[in-house]
């Protein structure tokens, strides 16, 4: 791993050089200068510091994020190939693996952080975007990820989904979509289609399904992509561009649970199918998919639809993605394109947009609040204004 590498991590946390060479405990640098002292004067009073010497460090492997664990999901799971993406895009970030911490909540997916040879946290069922928040906050220079499943993110934990997607804090959030509770045997889901049968929906399953990606944009979720687990090199690259979003980036990966919900994704998995029934999102291209290329998405109003290429209607005639536009409406038009709707599910990075980070904006203002009224004493707080003693 190279020096300049390393660094790029260090600044994209708002560290430079020199606390970087430290044990990476240090907190984050605050920008403001004290008042009465401008920001010329304050460069005046203190010499550039020398350049540090190249340090060598270890080139990590995929390898060397397999932790000791056995893994225990069921053999054919499709969590072994996110799991197998992960370790596998993770040394091209040069990112330490002690900078690096897995927080999940309950269900098979949130095994994850076992399996990694990183820092972990297996949290409590819904709350690992509370506990990545409180982390966060805390320890900007971490680089953090929310593993969790349709069950866990959707179900207990959709509050705390959303208002750390809204926060907009610099973590990663992995939803394993695979339209059930897999840990506790096949329950529906709040991703289960309607009409799905299971035990605890023996008639059918009568709630209208919820859509990840239409949740996360409806919260202005700055990065949203979608992938798909045996679409292997898509996968790998979607979660690199969410590794390097600075901002909340919120991945769904469609996950083949072959126990409890076999082939549940068949029609965007299958080599046969896929080109049929998904569409893979390009910055600035038009929509088009189909084996030949040979179909395509275009507005009629405010309606999507598939037409044919040819026969007067070229491409351009579609809609032309735009992953950049601040206003989300073409991302969440994007988001209800569905399969049984007839229409091609799209996979890639809906949307990337820059926003002000929360843990950022927090430093700033805790910053600020040192700066008015000194180092604060949590012991002298507690026992300020009116306290009783209870007997
Ligand atoms: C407070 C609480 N309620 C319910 C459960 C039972 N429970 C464990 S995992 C789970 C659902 C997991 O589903 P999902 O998040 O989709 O994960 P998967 O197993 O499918 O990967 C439930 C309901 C629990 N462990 N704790
Ligand atoms: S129950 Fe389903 S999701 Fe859980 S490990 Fe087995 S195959 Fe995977
Ligand atoms: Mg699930």
């Amino acid at each position: 791993m190279s020096y300049s590498r390393l660094e790029s991590w260090w600044r994209r946390v708002g560290l430079g050089r020199e606390e970087s060479a430290s044990n990476g405990d240090a907190p984050v640098a605050l920008a403001e200068p004290p008042p009465g002292e401008g920001a010329g004067q304050a460069a005046e009073a203190r010499p550039a510091p020398e350049p540090a010497a190249p340090v060598e460090l270890p080139v990590l492997k995929a390898a060397d994020f397999a932790s000791d664990q056995d893994v225990r999901w069921c053999p054919g799971c499709g969590d072994y190939a996110i799991l197998a993406q992960m370790k596998k895009m993770l040394p091209s970030l040069g990112v330490p693996r002690e900078n690096i911490v897995f927080i999940s909540g309950i269900g098979c997916s949130s095994r994850f952080p076992y399996y990694m040879n990183t820092y972990g946290i297996h949290s409590i069922h819904g709350r690992a975007p509370a506990f990545a928040t409180g982390l966060k906050a805390a320890r900007p220079d971490l680089m953090v990820w929310v593993i969790t499943g349709d069950g866990d993110g959707l179900s207990i934990g959709g509050n705390h989904l959303m208002h750390a997607i809204r926060r907009n804090l610099d973590i990663n959030i992995v939803l394993f979509n695979n339209r059930i509770y897999g840990l506790t045997k096949g329950q529906y889901s709040p991703t289960s289609p309607l009409g799905k049968k299971t035990k605890t929906s023996p008639m059918g399953a009568i709630d209208n399904p919820l859509h990840p990606l239409s949740i996360a944009i409806g919260c202005e979720a700055t990065f949203v992509a979608r992938s798909i687990d045996t679409h292997i090199k898509h996968l790998e690259g979607v979660l690199r561009r969410a590794a390097e979003h600075r901002g909340t980036a919120f991945v769904e990966v469609y996950q083949n649970c072959n126990v409890f919900n076999d082939l549940a994704w068949q029609y965007a998995s299958d080599r046969q199918t896929k080109s049929e029934h998904t569409i893979e999102l390009e910055h600035g291209a038009p929509l088009v998919f189909g084996r030949d290329r040979q179909k395509g998405i275009r507005l009629s109003g405010l309606e999507p639809e598939v037409v044919a290429l040819g026969n007067g209607t070229s491409e351009a005639d579609l809609l032309v993605h735009d992953e950049r536009a601040p206003e989300p409406s073409l991302a969440y038009l994007l988001s209800r394109l569905r399969y049984e709707d007839g229409f091609p599910e799209p996979i890639g990075v809906f949307r990337a947009i820059d926003a002000p980070r929360y843990e950022e904006e927090l430093a700033t203002q805790v910053d600020s609040a040192r700066r008015r009224s000194g180092e604060g004493d949590l012991n002298a707080l507690f026992n300020s204004g009116e306290t009783w003693t209870v007997p």
